[in-house]
């Protein structure tokens, strides 16, 4: 340990579930092979610098209550400060990932330039951390949403000066995570949307927008980055209405600008209530249109209605997350990202470690339930009876046929539908049973 700011706390250790200590994994056991795979390996975890470094406590009743040693961020020791406390985090963890906006890592300089510098300095600060430490980089994005100059959008900005700006700065934070060996690179949508239609020009924001991700995806190929290109879908906050709204929205939008064999999904499970969704809904729906990548896991307020981003606690649904992930593949450049941030009267350096200790532990039994429903294998047996009828050779020529040839077959008689349970409690039931 370097920084004294988590009290020389020692690795976190699996100590199995009947561990009573507040500080070991009882579920999380990394070598654990889960369906011919480590367990560290299926889930991927990373460790979000903003919410755990970078957040000072403020909400939009009160200012900052963490009051860490690198607050206020203004200064370059203070960063380096920071960095040092993040990686006793990644140490105390073991996660073989983080993940970082440049803004979070780096204070604002005076210019461009200055800040650039900056981040610099502090990416060099990173690689030399990262050469003895296990804990890679699994995506870098850049910050356009903070700063006042990103109010009115980033790619989306009626101003051409302001696409210019985001383009330098996306540009910087690509060699950045290239340099980190970085497995993704996000692009979150932030203020790329609108708060009023009466001073926008949808067609045109889009079209700027569309441009840019081609301008990601060139840059991409240019410096021959090997990592995946992520899109983050949000409804709203901060815009009254993001570009970015959903996965069928991103895709539909990748479509049109060409970019759908390009670009994948960064799925967050706050992000899918918001939007009115499941988490496993947004997951599905992107396996099934070939762009699932990543997921930001962490966990809404179901009364709220903003964007709470608390710790994942709820095991059934984290087991339902991860049942999708499995059947889609699991994950490829991807990863579990705590896109988590503590509660603001959660103070000390432990809740911190704790918070992520315990959200670990919900992914491992997660996994560790949606593996043995797929072993198992009740609910793909379900959907195969459910849908065996489509296997016969009658509909499958039908999907070859029209219409007319269609209406025969009905008209004559020949077809009669015949209702069937959809079982659904009897589904409900069984899932009940891992969980
Ligand atoms: C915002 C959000 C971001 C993105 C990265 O709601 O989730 O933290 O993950 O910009
Ligand atoms: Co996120």
């Amino acid at each position: 340990m370097t920084s004294s700011f988590f009290a020389d706390t020692a690795p976190v250790r699996f100590e199995g579930p009947d561990s009573s200590s507040p500080l070991a994994f009882r579920h999380y056991n990394p070598d654990e092979m889960i369906l011919g795979k480590r367990m560290e390996d299926h889930l991927r975890f990373a460790v979000a610098y903003w919410h755990s470094f970078a957040w000072e406590g403020g909400d939009p009743f009160g200012g900052p209550t963490f009051e860490r040693p690198w607050h206020p961020q203004d200064d370059m020791a203070r960063a380096k400060r920071k960095a040092d406390a993040a990686f006793d985090l990644f140490d105390i963890l073991g996660v073989p990932f983080f993940c970082w906006h440049d803004a979070d890592i780096r204070p604002e300089g005076p210019t461009f330039a200055a800040s650039l510098r900056n981040f610099h300095e502090i990416i060099d600060y990173f690689a030399e951390k990262m050469e003895h430490r296990k804990t890679g980089l699994l995506w870098g994005t850049a910050n356009m949403f903070s700063h006042r100059r990103w109010m009115a959008g980033a790619s989306t900005n009626p101003d051409p000066d302001v696409f210019a700006y985001a383009a330098a700065t996306v540009k910087a934070c690509m060699d950045a995570t290239q340099r980190l060996g970085g497995q993704n690179y996000v692009l979150w949508g932030g203020r790329e949307g609108y708060e009023t239609l009466l001073n926008t020009d949808m067609g045109r924001e889009l079209d700027h927008m569309g441009r840019f991700l081609n301008m990601v995806v060139e840059y991409k190929h240019k410096i021959g980055f090997t990592g995946t290109i992520l899109v983050e879908p949000k409804p709203q906050e901060p815009s009254k209405h993001q570009y970015d709204y959903d996965a069928a929205t991103c895709y539909g939008f990748l479509q049109r600008y060409g970019l759908e064999n390009e670009v994948k999904l960064n799925l967050e499970q706050g992000h899918a209530i918001l939007a009115g969704h499941s988490f496993e809904h947004e997951i599905a729906t992107a396996a099934a249109l070939g762009v699932f990548g990543s997921i930001d896991m962490n966990r809404n307020d179901y009364q709220s209605g903003w964007d709470t981003d608390q710790f994942p606690n709820m095991v059934p649904e984290v087991a339902l997350t991860y049942y999708h992930i499995l059947k889609a593949g699991g994950f490829d450049t991807g990863g579990t990202n705590f896109d988590a941030k503590l509660r603001r009267q959660s103070l000390d350096p432990e809740d911190l470690i704790a918070a992520h200790v315990g959200a670990m532990d919900v992914c491992a039994r997660g996994l560790k339930a949606a593996a043995a429903m797929l072993e198992d294998g009740g609910l793909e047996a379900a959907l195969t009876a459910r849908y065996a009828g489509w296997d016969t050779p009658e509909a499958q020529a039908m999907l070859e046929s029209d219409f007319d040839a269609i209406f025969d077959r009905v008209n004559s008689g020949e077809i009669d539908p015949k209702p069937r349970s959809g079982q659904q409690e009897k589904l409900e039931n069984y899932v009940n049973r891992f969980v």
